[in-house]
């Protein structure tokens, strides 16, 4: 059951990013133009400001869509968060299951089969899965696995497939046909008009949304 409630447009949130707007408000946008997750991302943040950020994203999340934490299972715990997300350098996604309610969910980046494969048998919900193309978001972020090695992991395992990296209204259907949604920092953070932006992206997505 929590799986149906991630699939669709996941925003991640940067407050470096997306100034000289207000994370806060650029979210509260994100979420009036259809997004289906909003994800607490900050790797600068103290655990205090991240506190105090996703206590407020949480007041626009609470009710409509859920709000999961990067990496910081102590944050997510602190604020009741509806999930946490780990990458394969954090704590190991096996660990973090038995830290958190069962209820929760719990994403788990990946870029190839065996990790995918590896996730889903730690008792992920879903699968954040790229970089999809070339980010200049994300510096450290692994080489682009391309639609290829979308199609790989997508068949290797049965969980929701939340691509991620370099995905734009331009390329967003494509990616589509091999995941159960997108998620995305710049398309929406840097966009001229965050609203529209997501709107575009979330009518797409919803067509081919799985
Ligand atoms: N993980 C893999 S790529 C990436 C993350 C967090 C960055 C995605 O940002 P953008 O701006 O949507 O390419
Ligand atoms: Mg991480």
């Amino acid at each position: 059951m929590v799986n149906i409630k991630i699939k669709g447009l996941h925003v991640l949130t940067d407050r470096e990013l997306v100034k000289p707007k207000s994370i806060v408000e650029v979210i509260k946008l994100a979420i009036e133009g259809g997004a289906a997750a909003i994800q607490l991302r900050d790797k600068d943040a103290s655990d205090e400001e991240m506190i105090a950020l996703g206590k407020k994203i949480l007041e626009l999340t609470t009710g409509r869509v859920p709000l999961i934490v990067n990496d910081n299972v102590q944050v997510a715990l602190a604020i009741g968060a509806d999930g946490v997300h780990v990458g394969q350098k954090d704590i190991p996604a096996d660990q973090v299951r038995k830290l958190i309610d069962p209820n929760m969910i719990l994403g788990v980046s990946v870029s190839t089969v065996e990790q995918a494969r590896q996730a889903e048998s730690d008792g992920a919900n879903y699968l954040g899965v790229g970089p999809i193309f070339p980010t200049q978001t994300k510096t450290d972020a692994d080489p682009p696995i391309g639609l290829g090695g979308l199609a790989n992991i997508r068949e290797a395992v049965s969980l929701p497939i939340i691509a991620i990296g370099g995905i734009k209204k331009r390329n967003v259907a494509q990616v589509m046909q091999f995941a159960h949604g997108i998620a995305v920092i710049s398309a929406v953070l840097r966009a001229k008009n965050p609203l529209l932006a997501t709107q575009k992206l979330a009518i797409i997505i919803n067509k081919y949304k799985i």
